[in-house]
Order: C-alpha cells, then sequence, then structure tokens
C-alpha cells in the first residue's frame, strides 16, 4: 500500500508482467479530505464516465453525497486502476453551479421555470412544426455520454415515432470514422479487437492515438508490459513527441494530413517483403489484386517525401509490423480527425488483414472509441445508424426493425443516408430544420468554425432545446434549458472500446428538480401522445431495467447481442463483453476468431463506400464484390489535404487533448486538481519554428487561419516543424471569470480557427489538418505556458517547474492480492 501523487505522476506505480501473463491488480483509490475508508456508508458500482476505456469503479457514498471513488479489481479492464480525471472527476457533480430547474426564454433572456411550462413548450413547438413542417423540421443532436436507455428511447422516438432522419450524436465528430472503417473492412461496425490482446502482442502499433493521455488505465497496462520480461515493440505514429512517441521502438511524425500515404507506403512494404499471410487472405478476404494494384504506386521512397519523415524509419516500422508474430494496432483521431480519415483507418484494418492477425490472443485492432457510451450511441441508433446495426438500404432489416417496435415500415425513414451532424447544422443554417434538441454536447465550442457556429445556433427562426449540467456555452443560445442528471445521479448501462458492457448504479439523488435523461425522453413521447400502429404508447417502458430489456429485444440475433445480459448478471463481478447471448453466456472475447464476419450481404450494415469521394456502393454491386460475406480489403489513392499551407498561412495547425482535461471542461473544469494541473489554453510550437519567429517559452503569440485568430502562450516543446498544436479545451466559460466572452486578448477556442470539412466517408469533420499562421504578441513575464509538463506538451525550455497535485492529489494505491 502506498500513495503516489497522480496528477505529477498520471500512470502511478507499475506492476510489470510478462507475455500471457494476466495484468496484475492495483486497486486506486482516492477519497475527499478528512474521509476515510471506515467513514464510507455505500459503495455504488459504476464506470468511468470521462473515457472511452470503461474502467470499472466504486462511488463512495456518505451521508447522501459521494465522497470518494475506488478502482474495481475484479474487472477485466483495468483490474483496480483509476484514470486521474475518475480519481478527481466526481467532484463536479457538486458543483455549486449545476443547473437545478428548468429555464425557458422570457424576453430575450433565459429565465427559471418549472417543468410542466418547459416541456409544454417544447411539446407544443415539436406539434406545431409536425403540422407545419413535418418531421424533417426537427432534428436531434445528442452525444456519446449518456447511457444505451437513453440512446435506445431517443433512436425508438426520432425514428420510430417522429419520423425524422436527422438524428446524430457528437460521436459524428468523435467515433464515425471507427464505425466507418469497421463496416468498410468487416461489413459492419464492432469491435474486433479486445483489451486482453495487450498482454499477449510482441508488436503494438498505435496510429495517431495518444492512448498515454487519453485512455490512461490502457497505457499503463502498456507501460507494465514494458517493464516486464519480453516487452512488445511499439510503433507510433504522430507528429507530437506524446509519451506514447517516447516510448515506441519507432517513432513515426509525418506532415500531417499524410496518413493514407504512410499506410500505403508501410502496405506497400508488407507486400513487396512477402510478409502477407496467403492463405488467411485467400480463406477469408476478397479486394486483394485491386488494394495490390494501389499499393504499387506507394514506395517507400516516394512516401517518406510525401510524409516528409526519413524513409529508413518507415521501413524499420514496415519491418516491426510485417515481421511481428502477435500483432495488435490502435486508431484514433490522428486518424478520424485528419485528412482522408477512413481510407486511412481502412488501411490498419487492411494490414491487420494482410497479416492474418484477427481473432487469436494478441491480435487485433482497435478502431477506438473516445466518449464512454460512443458504442452505445451507434449501437442504438442515436447517430445516424439504424438501432442494432440494422442496414438503413436493406428492406428487410427495415421491416425488422419495424415488427420490434410495432410500427409500419414506411414510418421509418429510410429513404436516404441518414443526416449527419455537419449536414445538420447546415440544414438549421439554411432554415428547413426548425428545431434542435441538443442532449449532453456542447456544439458552441466542439463543432468546427465556431463563428459560424454560433451564427447557426442564434437564428431567431430555430428553436433550440438545450439538456445539460450547466448553462454552457451551447445553453445560453437556447429557448429552453432542461436540467439533467448525471453519472452517478441515474443508472443506466455503457459500452467500452472493447464491447465491455458496464452497469452504472445511482449512487446519490440528482441536484434540485433536474432529472434523468431517459425520464425527459419518456415524459417527452408521452406528452406527444406518440403511439404505435395499434394506438399503444410507442415507448412501453417506464425506467432504465424496463429500457434495458427493450434494448435487448431489439438486440437479438444482431451482431451487438445483448440478449443474455441482464442487470443482475452485471452486478458485482467484472463488465461483459457483447455479443453475450444464450450461446455465449459469459460474452465473447474476440470478434471474428473463426474468420465468419458480419458482411453476408443480407446481414451487413452497410453496403460500403467510394474510400475517396463517399459515394454509397449499390446492394448489387456489394452482393458481386462480397457474395459470401468476406472480409473486404479496399485500397484508396492518397490526395493532397484542401487546405495545405501557403504565403499567408505558412504552418499546419492540428488541435487535440491533454490528459488532465475533459473536452469543453464543463467537469474537469471544475475540479480543483484537474483545472490547475491545465488551467489555460497554450499553443505548441517547435524549437525550430519558435526561432525563427523569435518567440520563447511563456510569450504571447497569436494562431490565425482563414476563420479567426486565438491567443495563447507558447510553449517550446517536442512538436514536429511546420506544425503547431492547440488543445480545444478551452471555450469561453471560465470557472475563475464566470461566462460570456473571455479576456481581453481574443480567442481561446481552438475551433475559432478550425475549418467546415468533413471526411467524404464517414463525414467526420477535419480538426487535424488546417493551414495557420503564427506570431508574437508580446514577449512573457518570464512565466511559462500553462501546459502540463509531464505529457505531449513537455517543454524542451529549461526551468519551467513540474506539474505537481500536491496533498490533494494523492491517491492510494494497493497492489497484490
Ligand atoms: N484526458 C482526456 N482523455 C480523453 C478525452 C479528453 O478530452 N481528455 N477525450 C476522449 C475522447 S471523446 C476521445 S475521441 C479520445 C481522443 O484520443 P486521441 O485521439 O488519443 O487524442 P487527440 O489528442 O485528439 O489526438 C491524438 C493525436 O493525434 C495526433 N495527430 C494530429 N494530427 C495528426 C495527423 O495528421 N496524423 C497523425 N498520425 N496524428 C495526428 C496529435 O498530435 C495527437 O497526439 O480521448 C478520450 N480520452
Ligand atoms: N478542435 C477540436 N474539436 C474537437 C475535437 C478535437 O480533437 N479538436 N474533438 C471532438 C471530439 S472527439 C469530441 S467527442 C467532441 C466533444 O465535444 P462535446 O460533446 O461538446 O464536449 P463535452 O464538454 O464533453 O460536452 C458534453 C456536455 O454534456 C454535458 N453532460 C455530461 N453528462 C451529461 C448527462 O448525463 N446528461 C446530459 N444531458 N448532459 C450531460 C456536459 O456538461 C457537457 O456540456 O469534441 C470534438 N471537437
Ligand atoms: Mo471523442
Amino acid at each position: 500500500m502506498g500513495t503516489t501523487d497522480r496528477i505529477a505522476e498520471p500512470w502511478g506505480t507499475r506492476t510489470p508482467y510478462g507475455a500471457g501473463s494476466p495484468w496484475p491488480t492495483r486497486v486506486d483509490t482516492y477519497l475527499a479530505a478528512g474521509t476515510s475508508a471506515e467513514d464510507v456508508e455505500r459503495w455504488v458500482q459504476t464506470a468511468s464516465i470521462l473515457h472511452s476505456n470503461g474502467d470499472a469503479l466504486d462511488i463512495a457514498v456518505r451521508d447522501g453525497r459521494m465522497v470518494g471513488v475506488r478502482g474495481r479489481a475484479d474487472d477485466r479492464v483495468n483490474r483496480g486502476r483509476l484514470d486521474p480525471k475518475d480519481a478527481f472527476g466526481w467532484q463536479a457533480n457538486a458543483s455549486a453551479d449545476r443547473l437545478t430547474r428548468p429555464l425557458v426564454r422570457e424576453g430575450g433572456r433565459l429565465v427559471e421555470t418549472d417543468w410542466d411550462t418547459a416541456m409544454n413548450r417544447v411539446v407544443g413547438t415539436t406539434r406545431s412544426l409536425l403540422d407545419t413542417h413535418g418531421p424533417s423540421s426537427i432534428g436531434f443532436y445528442t452525444t456519446g455520454q449518456l447511457f444505451a436507455e437513453e440512446y435506445y428511447t431517443l433512436g425508438v422516438i426520432a425514428h420510430g415515432g417522429i419520423g425524422t432522419n436527422h438524428v446524430d450524436g457528437n460521436t459524428r465528430l468523435c467515433t464515425a470514422t471507427a464505425a466507418a472503417a469497421l463496416k468498410e473492412s468487416f461489413g459492419c461496425d464492432g469491435q474486433p479487437g479486445s483489451y486482453e490482446d495487450v498482454d499477449h502482442a510482441d508488436v503494438i502499433a498505435l496510429f495517431g492515438h495518444n492512448m498515454a493521455e487519453t485512455q490512461v488505465v490502457l497505457w499503463e497496462r502498456v507501460l507494465d508490459r514494458l517493464a516486464g520480461p519480453n516487452p512488445p515493440q511499439l510503433v507510433c505514429v504522430d507528429p507530437r513527441a506524446t509519451e506514447v512517441a517516447r516510448a515506441a521502438t519507432v517513432h513515426l511524425a509525418p506532415r500531417p494530413g499524410t496518413n493514407l500515404a504512410l499506410m500505403n507506403g508501410l502496405l506497400h512494404e508488407v507486400v513487396a517483403n512477402d510478409w502477407v499471410d496467403r492463405a488467411y487472405v485467400d480463406a477469408h478476404t476478397v479486394g486483394y489484386d485491386a488494394l495490390e494494384k494501389v499499393l504499387r504506386d506507394y514506395p517507400a521512397e516516394k512516401v517518406a517525401q510525401i510524409c516528409d519523415i526519413p524513409v529508413e524509419d518507415l521501413r524499420a516500422a514496415a519491418r516491426i509490423v510485417g515481421r511481428a508474430e502477435q500483432l495488435l494496432c490502435t486508431v484514433l483521431q490522428g486518424f478520424y480527425q485528419s485528412h482522408q480519415a477512413t481510407a486511412a483507418a481502412v488501411q490498419v484494418n487492411n494490414l491487420v488483414l494482410l497479416r492474418g492477425m484477427l481473432g487469436r490472443p494478441g491480435c487485433g485492432v482497435l478502431q477506438m472509441n473516445g466518449q464512454p457510451s460512443a458504442e452505445n450511441t451507434r449501437e442504438c441508433g442515436a447517430d445516424g445508424d439504424l438501432a442494432a446495426f440494422r442496414n438503413w438500404a436493406n428492406p428487410d432489416h427495415i421491416r425488422d426493425l419495424a415488427r420490434v417496435w410495432n410500427v409500419d415500415p414506411m414510418h421509418i425513414p429510410h429513404y436516404s443516408p441518414p443526416t449527419h451532424a455537419m449536414q445538420m447544422i447546415r440544414y438549421v443554417e439554411d432554415g428547413s430544420i426548425r428545431m434542435l434538441w441538443v442532449t449532453g454536447t456542447n456544439p458552441a465550442v466542439s463543432l468546427p468554425e465556431l463563428r459560424r457556429i454560433r451564427a447557426v445556433l442564434g437564428q431567431d427562426r430555430l428553436f433550440l432545446v438545450v439538456q445539460d449540467l450547466f448553462l454552457t456555452e451551447t445553453a445560453e443560445f437556447a429557448d429552453v434549458v432542461l436540467p439533467a442528471a448525471t453519472w452517478g445521479e441515474k443508472t443506466g448501462t455503457f459500452t467500452n472500446a472493447d464491447r465491455t458492457v458496464h452497469l452504472s448504479e445511482k449512487a446519490v439523488e440528482p441536484p434540485g428538480e433536474s432529472r434523468p435523461d431517459l425520464d425527459i425522453l419518456i415524459d417527452f413521447a408521452h406528452r406527444l401522445g406518440l403511439t404505435d400502429k395499434d394506438g399503444g404508447p410507442l415507448v412501453t417502458w417506464h425506467d432504465a431495467e424496463s429500457a434495458f430489456e427493450a434494448w435487448k429485444e431489439c438486440s437479438r440475433g444482431r451482431p451487438c447481442d445483448y440478449s443474455g445480459l441482464t442487470y443482475a448478471k452485471l452486478r458485482g463481478g467484472s463488465g461483459i463483453q457483447w455479443p453475450c447471448t444464450d450461446d455465449a453466456p459469459t460474452g465473447t472475447d474476440r470478434l471474428y476468431a473463426d474468420g465468419a464476419f458480419f458482411a453476408h450481404p443480407d446481414y451487413c450494415e452497410h453496403y460500403g463506400r467510394d474510400l475517396v469521394t463517399g459515394a454509397p456502393m449499390e446492394p448489387g454491386e456489394y452482393k458481386a464484390l462480397n457474395p459470401s460475406g468476406k472480409a473486404l480489403l479496399r485500397g484508396a489513392e492518397y490526395v493532397t489535404p484542401h487546405e495545405i499551407p501557403s504565403e499567408d498561412f505558412p504552418l499546419q495547425l492540428i488541435t487535440g487533448r491533454t490528459l488532465y482535461q475533459f473536452h469543453t471542461r464543463t467537469k474537469t473544469g471544475r475540479v480543483p486538481q484537474l483545472q490547475a494541473a491545465a488551467p489555460d489554453v497554450w499553443v505548441e510550437v517547435s524549437p525550430q519554428d519558435a526561432e525563427m519567429l523569435g518567440l520563447a517559452e511563456g510569450d504571447l503569440a497569436e494562431v490565425r487561419t482563414p476563420r479567426g485568430r486565438v491567443r495563447a502562450k507558447v510553449r517550446v516543446g517536442g512538436i514536429r516543424r511546420g506544425v503547431v498544436f492547440l488543445p480545444f479545451h478551452y471555450g469561453y466559460w471560465d470557472t475563475e471569470g464566470g461566462s460570456g466572452p473571455r479576456g481581453a486578448d481574443g480567442g481561446r477556442a481552438a475551433n475559432e480557427l478550425t475549418l467546415t470539412d468533413w471526411d467524404a466517408a464517414s463525414k467526420q469533420p477535419i480538426f487535424k489538418t488546417a493551414a495557420a499562421s503564427l506570431r508574437k504578441v508580446r514577449a512573457g513575464d518570464g512565466s511559462p505556458a500553462s501546459a502540463p509538463t509531464t505529457t505531449a506538451s513537455a517543454p524542451v525550455t529549461a526551468g519551467v517547474a513540474p506539474t505537481v497535485g500536491g496533498a490533494s492529489a494523492l491517491v492510494t494505491e494497493r497492489t497484490g492480492r
């Protein structure tokens, strides 16, 4: 038993282990000052809500309040460990400025009201829009942070009740490319791999994934392998010197936006050196010849030039992945939010398929998720897919869904692909969507090109409903604000990036009159009088568990089959991986272990797209290409990004995260330990660019793109030359300053600068490839930028005080059992 300052040492103490051994337990506990374990009255089971890793934990409750958290030793995902955001983040629930009553706009101002008044406004507007403009005048923009039961209910209301095709999540900004890449390669969404593959792999390759900061506990698993006997080799593809890059055997730091070229180069080497598993490819895939033809054009020398990386490094990386015996690949936003996102992510699937690295321990691909329940948004049909991975272009699937919901098949919109979020914003802009209901997301900070977003959300003709915990930047534009209960205050299930389903139980009462999202949605359905085709209520469930039972039936027989799960089964022990059925009652570790895919034309979720243009394939084309439902090898040509550096904008801007903050900081910004570790925006600049521009650590600089400007203090760090990085966490809301535009120095939200552009196939916005300029505004006062020193933003300048947490950040660690 010991304690660690988990701001200073976010990954805690190492518990080394060797290939094939189980990952040792380390139970992390954090209790509020003045609370001891004996004071805790109840421990209430849940899992992490501030990322997609699904770390299982218990909430400590005393006198009806949360007083701490403890990792769950028995869980397959974390074996007791806590991410610093989870150790400290629960404190945000009790913030004094939580919304406690509904608000409505009166005479231009938001004023408090009762639930009846607020809901009747929402229902009244819905009904009058349905009468005058029809279902397509209503849109729903949800999140990756609610529970499965809530998404399923939302999907039923929107698709089965109102009949609008305009339903998407912020998962469009997050994991749309993961879903798209899985559909392109395997015919269906669904994570092939398992976290246990980390225990076996001899090579782990991370593509645009800063796992050290964004899946802290999964990275601890990797660090523990690296510290043990026969450690794996790591390959890292990232333009910044992340902790992952620092630990890697080979680090490739490509020019942003060139991922597809890089992947084609790696695959070219794999083919040229005959590292292909011919037997696997012949038995289980289609499309090899076409892929091989594309790859011919990407010899290492040419690719090294496009990506501006040393050719010997590219070859070294190819050798490592090409000769691996147990290869695990992970992919995240460095690919998904960058140029040619889906095409590049698909090449990682191709690498795994060409090498026959699927379905065995240590082998596989994790097309990662980001948000805690992004997986459920996709599965439950709240993100522009239909529930349980049904194919909107397959009439049999629509009929089947109509059977489950007892509605007329013609009532479920399937005349065109579901509308994606960026298109919904466009429809709001041009006035065809008149009502937008935003749940659990803060688009006024997280969508690209914020000046435009503010104009779109601020229109008089738009009726905007915002359902949140706080009066966010987005809520400021709302006509009705509905106060929601959150994690710890309501019950539900959610599924992490490796298909592990966890139950999250209610630990404490929500503040004031705030209500669980599920209750608000069911209330809406009843008030609106939504019925099935026999006139009975469309939504037949009344609480979380009955909603879960309904969702289970909807998922039965589909790839994400929950039918073998119950709340009782999820209580007490570890989370369980879907599919979980009568035949697989303890869940399923890896998909496709038997080389059978969900890709049969009658079963698949999608018929595929052209990866470069995004044009959908016809059902007949797909049937001809893949009649027996094998995995698909799909090649794509690299084309240059739309916005490339110019004389006026000579640099490339990328954006992303830091370990200590979550998104737009509505939670982590209200947590003292986390906020203090990364209190304000900074801009990362390479030593070469800093010297050229006369910039030093702590100087105030202005980053410009054609869309706007941001002022931030300079961190001279380990980023690639020619590239600048901004964290996107900082909107104009501030814990210190109150809401409203912040500071005289101009904007600080990274999305003032990003562009309205998206990947052709997944429609995910491109947050990581833009042209920018940088100039000095004024010299610093000697104090450094407020960027953490422990992470990718580590300074190269000597004398910057290290990031520490101190007495309030000590986490207890108990190793062994
Ligand atoms: N601490 C923390 N953890 C989180 C979150 C958080 O906000 N904070 N959010 C969660 C969510 S929703 C998500 S989606 C995940 C995201 O997790 P990640 O994808 O790991 O995080 P990002 O910082 O967005 O981007 C990862 C890396 O992409 C690199 N990159 C930028 N452009 C390119 C490029 O063109 N090519 C390549 N190869 N790399 C590039 C960046 O340098 C960055 O280090 O994190 C989850 N976990
Ligand atoms: N430039 C740039 N922009 C990005 C990214 C990037 O890397 N760079 N990343 C993108 C990605 S991957 C993501 S996921 C998005 C995230 O962007 P957002 O979704 O806008 O970010 P959050 O701050 O997580 O917003 C979630 C909101 O839900 C509220 N909330 C939390 N729990 C609940 C609940 O139980 N019920 C309700 N009703 N509300 C709740 C929170 O208070 C918060 O306001 O940002 C995207 N934008
Ligand atoms: Mo995300």
